[in-house]
């Protein structure tokens, strides 16, 4: 008898099916297979020098056993890994180490292949990509280009957050919380000239999109409802209305009016001030109207330093100052009030000028306050429609009052028809921006425009010149000095930077800037379907045939930008005519983070990090694969507790033993586990599909304790069991199945079916018990709850007379096995 001894039969057998799935391409996807196609995405990983973290495998091993499971299930599975491998945290590495960013990319991502294959992970190898390599970097500035010409790729001069530290622009998205996502550092706020991606064109389909359309007859995506809602709420769609407000005493002079957006044109009658963004043109082109001038000059000017993350989240002292001299109308009382600059209103947002309505708005109430500004109720909430406590706003919807012929009506009705009395009109706004994608670094895509000042001067606007599609790609040069110095790196390297303009011929200067690489990974998932296209960014017919993207599971941290840009690009593709759907992602689950045992993060700095390498060397991929998913539910966080590997270990060996001998003997008969065969076959395949690796795992551990009791499992039935073993363990069961005399893949292999007769009959005896003492017993189904089983018992008849009305203390459940009520 072979014993499966971890430290030497798996390294042999794990080797030998590896080398022979990589060897004979067992796993690759055919375009023309006649199968039903199923595409798997797994976030292809950033190359980090640390190399595999254990959180990778965790996401990677689920989806390895969704997709053989898959294949089981008659699919032709498209699933396949890259890297992407432009961005800061390589080039800072290598200015760190006095290396080249693409030599450390080349040995990282050699680590990172050698590290995913050790988990025995049925990739098609041959759709391998990587977005720093020049085929891969050509379309995507090919996709920039066509942004650019659809006039969706756009240059303005804006506030961008600037980070210190990295020296370059983050996206919004970037900045979280006010501080670099990459390096922690305080962003800084300046004014650049940058590239950017109007995003905010797709805004409404961006949103509807989510929860289904009735165009492609497309259903709510099966993605978690969290992600879906956030989402919703950075697109942030308001519906409100524009509202002017007229200046008094300034006739039919140009700038004779406010206009603000509001949510709550109910509120109107409320309106007690106007208040402008400190940037707000206005401020400017009133100045010879301000009587007190330079007082708003200086707080415009202390405004500009501190960036807008400050100026929302500043829940402190609200400051502004009022513009002296000057008056505006509000249009539906006629009264006249006074204009204020004040920074907790944002430039950047609706028209940068609100109506104020302290009575109604917290911070505009905070304001009010603070500087003794009228405040005037005119919505009392439906519960107490005399309205008593006006000691604080009321921000919610009622009734109005105090709103001349409005006085009754409901927030709701009396909005529109307000809008319409002052003649406002209605208005949806977005909290969504465009997408900064210029980034003043080195390692990352070149954008390929061209600046010239001959084609400028001929009224090209910006002398802006896209690099033509034949010289496409703009090749990043090796430079020795990439070293970010306040200006892009690429500028200081003129034989890159010096061109000919190829529109006209002069003298011309490259964009010195590269692509974020959030553009880089906003269509990965198309490439996979046909990665090595040199003449076109994929094919269509084929990017028809695979996608959308059937399942994609990704950290939790990703379910803003990532998923947002790739709709965007994916719905910018689609109007181009390359692609026929609207939305990639189909179904989307997100993996928990694994912790060290202690709770706490792991990583290098703190000692506590956990190198897959030596987990799977010293156990094997297949008990490293069991040890992953048995940690925890998939979508939980799960602790690091390196013992439980010898738990799933010993199943393992079990589990061989137990196989091997089966076969060896080929005798069946006598009582057998079939029962619970069936069920677990059952089990298993359900808990694949939903996810629950853990419980599938342990339904393998119950299913084997009663199979070692029983007689041997007949040939067929031997079968089914390597099958619902393979997914999880497919080295062992690969090696079982040959040695049962099996020449096929497993993998290729139907799933088995139930026998639904099976598990109709399985039936449990429950017993009931009063104080200890048996009452009765009942014939129940095995599936029955802990609630269940206790309603039943007092629901009992004979239990029922000995309880009487006595209130029971407590009731005891014995799993499947008897209520016991205590009196
Ligand atoms: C009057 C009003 C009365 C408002 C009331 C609210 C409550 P959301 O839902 O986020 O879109 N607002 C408009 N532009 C602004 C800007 N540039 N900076 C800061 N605040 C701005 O918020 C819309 C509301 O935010 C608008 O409705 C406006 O205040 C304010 F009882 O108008 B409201
Ligand atoms: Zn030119």
């Amino acid at each position: 008898m072979v014993e499966y001894n971890p430290k030497e039969i798996p390294k042999g057998i794990e080797e030998k099916w590896q080398k022979k799935w990589l060897d004979e391409k067992v796993f690759a996807a055919h375009d023309d297979s006649p199968k039903a196609k199923y595409y798997q995405l797994e976030t292809f990983p950033y190359p980090s020098g640390a190399g595999l973290h254990v959180g990778h495998p965790k996401g990677y091993i689920a989806e390895d056993i969704h997709a053989r499971y898959m294949r089981m299930r008659g699919k032709e599975v498209l699933y396949t890994m890259g890297w992407d491998a432009f961005g800061l945290p390589t080039e800072n590495y290598a200015i760190k180490v006095g290396r080249s960013p693409k030599e450390i990319t080349k040995e990282n991502t050699d680590n990172f292949r050698r590290q995913v294959r050790m988990f025995g992970l049925s990739y098609d190898w041959d759709r391998e990509i990587n977005t720093s390599s020049p085929e891969y970097y050509k379309w995507t500035q090919w996709l920039f280009i066509q942004l650019f010409k659809k006039g969706l790729a756009y240059r303005a001069k804006s506030k961008v957050n600037w980070c210190p530290k990295d020296q370059t622009v983050l996206a919004n998205e970037q900045a979280v919380n006010g501080k670099c996502e990459r390096c922690g550092s305080e962003i800084e706020e300046r004014d650049m000239e940058q590239w950017f991606l109007k995003i905010t064109d797709y805004a409404e389909r961006l949103l509807s999109d989510l929860r289904g359309n009735s165009r492609e007859g497309l259903k709510c995506l099966d993605w978690p409802a969290a992600t879906i809602k956030r989402q919703e709420d950075w697109i942030g769609k308001s519906e409100g209305a524009l509202v002017k407000f007229s200046l008094k005493d300034s006739g039919q002079a140009e700038n004779n009016f406010i206009e603000v957006f509001t949510t709550r044109p109910d509120t109107l009658f409320g309106a007690t001030y106007l208040v402008l963004a400190p940037e707000h043109a206005l401020v400017g082109q009133l100045k010879s109207k301000i009587e007190n001038r330079d007082e708003v000059q200086g707080y415009v000017e202390a405004a500009s330093h501190k960036t807008e993350l400050m100026r929302k989240t500043e829940e402190k002292e609200k400051t502004g100052v009022e513009l002296k001299g000057m008056k505006a109308i509000n249009p539906a009382t006629r009264e006249e009030i006074p204009i204020w600059v004040a920074d907790y209103v944002l430039g950047s947002y609706g028209t940068g000028a609100i109506m104020a309505v302290p009575a109604h708005d917290e911070r505009d109430f905070a304001f009010a306050k603070k500087f003794s500004l009228p405040i005037v109720f005119v919505v009392v909430p439906p519960a107490e429609r005399d309205g008593k406590n006006e000691g604080e706003p009321y921000i919610g919807y009622g009734y109005l009052k105090n709103s001349d012929k409005f006085n009754g009506s409901d927030s709701e009705t009396a909005k529109w028809e307000i809008v319409k009395l002052v003649g406002g009109v209605k208005k949806t706004q977005f909290r969504l921006r465009d997408w900064s994608v210029s980034r003043q670094r080195y390692w990352g895509a070149p954008i390929p425009i061209i600046y010239c000042e001959a084609c400028r001067a001929n009224g090209v606007p910006g002398g802006i010149v896209p690099v033509p599609d034949a010289e496409l790609p703009v090749i990043l040069p090796d430079l020795e000095n990439y070293r970010p110095q306040g200006i892009p790196p690429l500028a200081g390297a003129p034989e890159f930077i010096n061109v000919k303009c190829p529109r006209c011929g002069s003298d011309a200067k490259r964009d010195p800037e590269t692509l974020d690489t959030f553009v880089d990974s906003s269509w990965y998932y198309l490439r996979y379907t046909d990665p090595k296209n040199a003449d076109a960014i994929f094919d269509k017919e084929k990017a028809k045939h695979w996608l959308p993207v059937d399942l994609y599971v990704i950290g939790a941290e990703h379910t803003v930008l990532h998923l947002l840009y790739s709709r965007f690009i994916t719905k910018f593709l689609h109007d181009e005519g390359l692609l026929n759907f609207n939305e990639p992602f189909l179904k989307l689950r997100h993996q928990g983070l694994i912790l060290a045992a202690d709770g706490q993060k792991m990583s290098k700095s703190k000692g506590n990090a956990v190198n897959p390498d030596e987990v799977v060397g010293e156990f094997g991929a297949d008990a490293s694969r069991l040890f992953w998913m048995f940690m925890g539910p998939f979508e939980d966080t799960n602790l690091w507790e390196p013992k439980g590997i010898l738990g799933v270990e010993r199943f393992l060996k079990r589990f061989w033993r137990y196989a091997e001998s089966c076969i060896r003997q080929r005798a069946a008969g006598g009582k057998n586990a079939k029962m619970l065969l069936h069920k677990t076959i059952k089990k298993v395949g359900e808990d694949i599909e939903s996810f629950k690796f853990n419980t599938a795992i342990s339904a393998l551990m119950i299913l084997l304790n009663e199979l070692e009791k029983a007689a041997p499992l007949a040939v067929d039935e031997m079968k089914s069991l390597l099958k619902i073993l393979h997914p999880f363990a497919p080295h062992m069961a690969q090696e079982l199945w040959a040695l049962a005399g099996n020449q096929t893949y497993l993998d290729f292999e139907p799933w088995p079916e139930y026998d639904a007769t099976f598990i109709k009959e399985e039936k449990i005896k429950i017993v009931f018990q009063v104080n200890g003492k048996t009452r009765d017993s009942l014939e129940v189904d095995a599936a029955i709850t802990e609630m269940e089983a206790k309603a039943l018992a007092l629901a009992n008849d004979k239990i029922k007379k000995v309880v009487g009305d006595t209130q029971p203390k407590k009731m005891i459940y014995v799993d499947k096995k008897l209520v016991n009520i205590v009196l």
